[in-house]
C-alpha cells in the first residue's frame, strides 16, 4: 500500500472575511479527507517570513505578509494516501485566474495574494509546515470509518 502522508492547509484571511470557511471545509470533507488537527492562529511576521521564505525577495512579499496578518487563519492537517497532491488538486493553481474550474481557487477567488488557501507542496514542506503550526500532541490518531471507501476495498 502507498505511504500515508500528512499535509498542512491554511484557510486564509479572504476566506474568513468572505465567510467561506465552511465552504472550503466542506469541499475537503466531500473529497473524503481525514482531518487530524485544526486550530485558529494569528500569524506574526517572523512565522510568515519563515513560512514564505522561498518568496521573501519577491516584490509582493510585504503585501502578502500584511494580508496574511489581517485576520487569524484556520490551520488544518489532513492525512491519507498521496494526500499532498490530492489536496493541491482540490486547491488549484496559485493564480486563481489560471486555476482549473472546479478547484477552490478558481471557483471562489480571482486574485493573488487573496487566493483562499495554502496547501503544502511537497513531503519535506509538509513535514516542516506541520511542525511550524502544531505540536505532536495536537495531532490526533483515530480510525475514520469511511477510509474503506477512499483508500480500501470499498466495502
Ligand atoms: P502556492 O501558495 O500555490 O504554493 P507560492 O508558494 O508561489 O504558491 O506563493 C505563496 C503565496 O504568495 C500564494 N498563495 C499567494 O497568496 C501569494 N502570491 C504568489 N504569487 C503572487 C503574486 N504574483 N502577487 C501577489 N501574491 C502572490
Amino acid at each position: 500500500m502507498a505511504d500515508i502522508q500528512r499535509t498542512l492547509v491554511l484557510i486564509k484571511p479572504d476566506a474568513l472575511q468572505r465567510e467561506l470557511v465552511g465552504e472550503v471545509l466542506s469541499r475537503f470533507e466531500r473529497k473524503g479527507l481525514k482531518m487530524v488537527a485544526m486550530k485558529m492562529a494569528h500569524l506574526d511576521e517572523a512565522t510568515l517570513t519563515e513560512h514564505y521564505g522561498h518568496i521573501k525577495d519577491k516584490p509582493f512579499f510585504p503585501s502578502l505578509v500584511q494580508y496574511m496578518r489581517s485576520t487569524p487563519v484556520v490551520a488544518i492537517v489532513y492525512e491519507g494516501i498521496e494526500i499532498i497532491d490530492e489536496v493541491r488538486k482540490v486547491v488549484g493553481a496559485t493564480n486563481p485566474r489560471k486555476a482549473d474550474a472546479g478547484t477552490i481557487r478558481a471557483d471562489l477567488s480571482m486574485n493573488v495574494p487573496s487566493n483562499m488557501v495554502h496547501a503544502s507542496d511537497s513531503i519535506d514542506a509538509a513535514a516542516t509546515e506541520i511542525k511550524r503550526f502544531f505540536t505532536d500532541d495536537e495531532l490526533f490518531m483515530y480510525e475514520k470509518l469511511t477510509d474503506r471507501f477512499h483508500f480500501g476495498e470499498g466495502i
